[in-house]
């Protein structure tokens, strides 16, 4: 490899190379160094959150070091690398994962972890003390930014020579407070504090353009080299973070870029001596890395979010190509030396701008360039709604990126012409499938259809969904380029962070029931199944009780802690409780109204027997002991989202302050539900729901999460709950609803037919019109029971509620009167959860879309 250093010097530096610490001595004095000269801290000022940095610090030192030795390892073999890009990346906390997967010692040994828990606490500090200080890295909204965190963690594991791009907001998803049981959105600004997480690379800049116009030979098409002089100027800075593997010394990157302004100001307002505004102008620059828009499954089309793609599309394609061109090999071998994802299509102007760099900064002939371009994309679909399909504006991309409109046009060109040959006359498939849509008030880019253009592969995240987008939204592309181009790559989550981060108990019963010391099962989880031959072994049945015990115990803990020190749930029946917990973006696909129309319909009930002189216990026999737990944030615009949001707090009130029902029903809502926060309510479910209408989710990852922690699920025969069953056992999951194929005709009922509801549902919807849960005003939730009763109903509520509450009864008998039976689904479950592993998926997108390797250390 290259260096500037002198070959006679280069022994003195390997004389004194930097050394990992390999025991908790080592650590302790990488620690206290860090207390005392990079903090400028010492014995007697060093609280918390200082020992926090110290050892993110010292944990840190040790990754620097094995990153540096991937990234020379991989310069030195050059092999094909992967690029993820992805607008969002919800990482959470980092310092207790790198304590899990950092290397020191042998195999067999004290863990890591355990060995650093030790040190930390000789030092003074609970180690579980010291990790909480740490603020989440919430750069994400849901399932898609927290896919690509897994992504990036199995990709490391692995062992592929793949790095993460992305961009480093200032503000990650806002922090929810709930007032009055109404969302407020308060921002976050997670760099208030140092972050030890990342490393400057201020050398690193790219100059990204905006705006201007385009220059051509006189004659000559848009085909031709042309230049484009851009008008606004910023800076791209890179921040990288680095990513550690499990059990290797691997350790890969994730880039994230910061906007920062040039240099250089605006010369005419300078000369008219404008000074103050000239810099002013440039500060605005830092606006474009500002803020995370915080829709999920939503586009909201503004023209600062379309700065944003630009800016980090152009920031990572121009470091790609810097680090391909040192291979000094020809422009048509980049498809055999990069493989670039493109999360949703968020990055989609990627294609694009790669073409322009070959077309007309490396002179390529377009079509040659074009080859090189589609060999080098692939694209992953994450959603079927409508409303979440990207598409800009034409004039908005023509005067921010004039050049790439040009761009955009040819492709389409180009692509309608082939199409045309293939099915001639056929002119309602091309204005279908044009790139642009003809579309009033003006034309639009269709952005989906530009990524599935511009890539060899486009895959769907669950079997469902990959069905459902080859037979409806991409139809007409299946029928053009066949339907090899399209393929499933079933989504996955890290066993790493969802089972031996946020649950060490269960991970220990594990380890040591399969007698895997080193974890290996984390490794290789179709290990788990040796956990099948226990299940109805009473003596371990009573071991995996006890975890989710002390799980629920430890989020009653937590409520009360978030609580001001006041317990939320009563302490004397948490093991006889039935903890039922939904936890996502608040949606009304995802079906949150759903769940507590549901809870209502309990409690009237309950209420109904009390009335009719029944006992509580007669009452407790029916409706047994349980919490409904929900947690998620709404769009802050999302004006049902936020109504169902105000509807489970007002619930809260009137049915936890309801003495007759003896607290044998608790609705909680958990504010401002994150990555660190879900690492707490995971394991401490005995049961979650997945219950979007069918057809609608397109995966779901939390699902996978939950049952890996013992959790049984109620669900919907939706995304990866039809595998998931496929894969634990139908009679080890509660599914209900009707299915995918159902739902276009009963929309079409409800549309033209008064269909009527169901008597459960409507007794529900009469007491929330009637004010029982909004007495201060009354009508409050109309809008909810009309969704039902007068707009179609297009969520499905009412086709789906009997089946639902019905579900739900077989969940309470099988809980309270057939507990053996209960563990056995759940310990079943773990065994055959393996399947869910992100590592599993990533192999398949390297075998099946990247054609990507991995690299070993020799
Ligand atoms: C966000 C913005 C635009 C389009 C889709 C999303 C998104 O988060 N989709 C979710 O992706 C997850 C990961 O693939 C899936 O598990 C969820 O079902 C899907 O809603």
């Amino acid at each position: 490899i290259d260096s500037v250093i002198p070959l006679q010097s280069r022994e003195l530096w390997k004389k004194h190379e930097v050394k990992k610490f390999n025991n908790g001595d080592e650590f302790q004095r990488k620690f206290i160094q860090h207390v005392e000269t990079t903090l400028a801290r010492s014995l007697y000022n060093c609280d918390e959150l200082a020992a926090y940095e110290a050892a993110s610090e010292s944990v840190r030192d040790n990754l620097i070091i094995d990153w540096n030795k991937t990234q020379q390892r991989v310069t030195a073999r050059d092999p094909k690398r992967v690029y993820y890009l992805s607008l969002e990346f919800l990482m959470g906390r980092a310092l207790d994962n790198a304590l899990i997967n950092i290397n020191t010692g042998d195999e067999g040994d004290e863990t890591s972890r355990e060995m650093i828990s030790d040190a930390v606490e000789q030092l003074g500090f609970r180690l579980e003390d010291v990790l909480d200080q740490e603020p989440d890295a919430a750069l994400g909204n849901g399932g898609l930014g927290r896919l690509a965190a897994c992504f990036v963690d199995s990709l490391a594991t692995g062992n592929y020579p793949a790095w993460g791009y992305g961009l480093r907001y200032q503000y990650g998803i806002f922090a929810q407070k709930i007032i009055d049981g109404y969302q407020v959105e308060t921002p976050d600004y997670w760099l208030n504090l140092r972050n030890p997480w990342e490393i400057e690379r201020s050398e690193i800049q790219v100059r990204i353009s905006y705006y201007g116009h385009v220059h051509r030979e006189q004659g000559s098409s848009t085909l031709s080299p042309s230049s484009w002089i851009g008008g606004e100027q910023v800076l791209a800075v890179a921040y990288d973070m680095p990513v550690p593997g499990f059990k290797t010394t691997t350790v890969n990157n994730l880039r994230l870029w910061s906007a920062k302004p040039t240099t250089e100001f605006d010369f005419a307002k300078f000369n008219d001596g404008d000074y103050t505004n000239s810099v002013i102008d440039q500060q605005r620059a830092e606006s474009i890395t500002a803020v995370l828009y915080p829709n999920d499954n939503f586009e909201s089309g503004k023209e600062l979010r379309l700065r944003q793609q630009y800016f980090w599309c152009a920031a990572s394609l121009h470091d790609i190509l810097r680090r391909f061109k040192k291979s000094r090999k020809p422009w048509k071998e980049l498809p055999d030396q990069v493989a670039i994802q493109l999360n949703d299509t968020h990055p989609t102007l990627a294609v694009v701008e790669l073409q322009r760099i070959l077309v007309d900064l490396e002179k390529l002939d377009w079509h040659e360039a074009w080859e090189i371009v589609t060999r080098t994309f692939s694209y992953t679909n994450h959603t079927v709604m409508q409303e979440a399909l990207e598409k800009w504006p034409v004039g908005l991309i023509g005067h921010l990126l004039p050049r790439h409109l040009e761009i955009i046009y040819d492709i389409n060109w180009f692509f309608l012409h082939d199409v045309e040959k293939k099915f001639p006359k056929d002119v309602d498939l091309l204005s279908r499938i044009s790139i642009i849509e003809e579309s009033s008030p003006g034309r639009q880019v269709r952005m989906a259809h530009l990524a599935i253009v511009g890539s060899h592969k486009v895959n769907g995240v669950a079997e469902l969904h990959t069905e459902l987008i080859k037979t409806t939204i991409f139809q007409d592309f299946v029928n053009i380029y066949g339907a090899g181009k399209f393929t499933n790559v079933t989504n996955g989550i890290t066993p790493r962070r969802w089972l031996r981060q946020a649950n060490p108990q269960l991970a220990q019963l594990i380890s040591e029931t399969l007698e895997d010391k080193s974890d290996r099962y984390l490794l290789e989880m179709s290990r788990l199944t040796g956990l099948a031959k226990y299940a109805d072994d009473l003596e371990f049945q009573k071991r995996w009780d006890d975890v989710k015990y002390h799980n629920k115990v430890r989020l009653a803990d937590l409520l009360c802690r978030l609580n001001g020190g006041v317990d939320v749930i009563s302490r004397d029946h948490i093991r006889d409780t039935l903890f039922d917990i939904q936890v996502k973006r608040i949606h009304e696909y995802k079906r949150q109204q759903l769940n507590i129309f549901g809870v209502i319909h309990r409690y009237l009930s309950m209420k109904e027997m009390l009335a009719e002189g029944a006992s509580i216990q007669q009452v407790a026999a029916k409706y047994p002991r349980k919490v409904s737990f929900f947690g998620g944030k709404s769009a802050p615009g999302y004006y049902m989202a936020k109504l169902i949001i105000h509807l489970i707090n007002s619930v809260a009130a009137v049915v936890n302050n309801d003495r007759e029902i003896a607290d044998l029903l608790k609705v909680v809502f958990v504010a401002d539900y994150n990555v660190s926060k879900a690492e707490v309510l995971i394991p401490a479910s005995d049961l979650s729901q997945h219950i979007s209408t069918a057809g609608t989710e397109a995966s779901g990852t939390s699902n996978m999460k939950f049952v890996m922690n013992g959790g049984l699920i109620i669900g919907t025969v939706d995304g990866a709950n039809v595998e998931i069953t496929r894969e634990i056992g139908e009679e080890n999951i509660f599914l209900f609803g009707n299915l995918a194929e159902d739902v276009e005709e009963l929309r079409y009922k409800h549309r033209y037919h008064n269909v009527p509801l169901p008597e459960t549902l409507s007794r529900v919807l009469s007491v929330l019109e009637s004010g029982a849960f909004s007495p201060e005003n009354v009508s409050e939730f109309q809008p909810l029971v009309d969704a039902v009763r007068q707009h179609g109903d297009y969520y499905l509520i009412s086709d789906d509620f009997e089946s639902y509450l019905a579900s739900l009864a077989l969940v309470d008998d099988v809980y309270h009167n057939q507990r053996s039976t209960w563990l056995r689904k759940s310990i079943l479950s773990v065994a055959n959860v393996g399947f869910f592993s992100s590592d599993r998926c990533i192999e398949e997108y390297a075998e099946t879309v990247w054609n990507v390797e991995p690299i070993r250390e020799t």
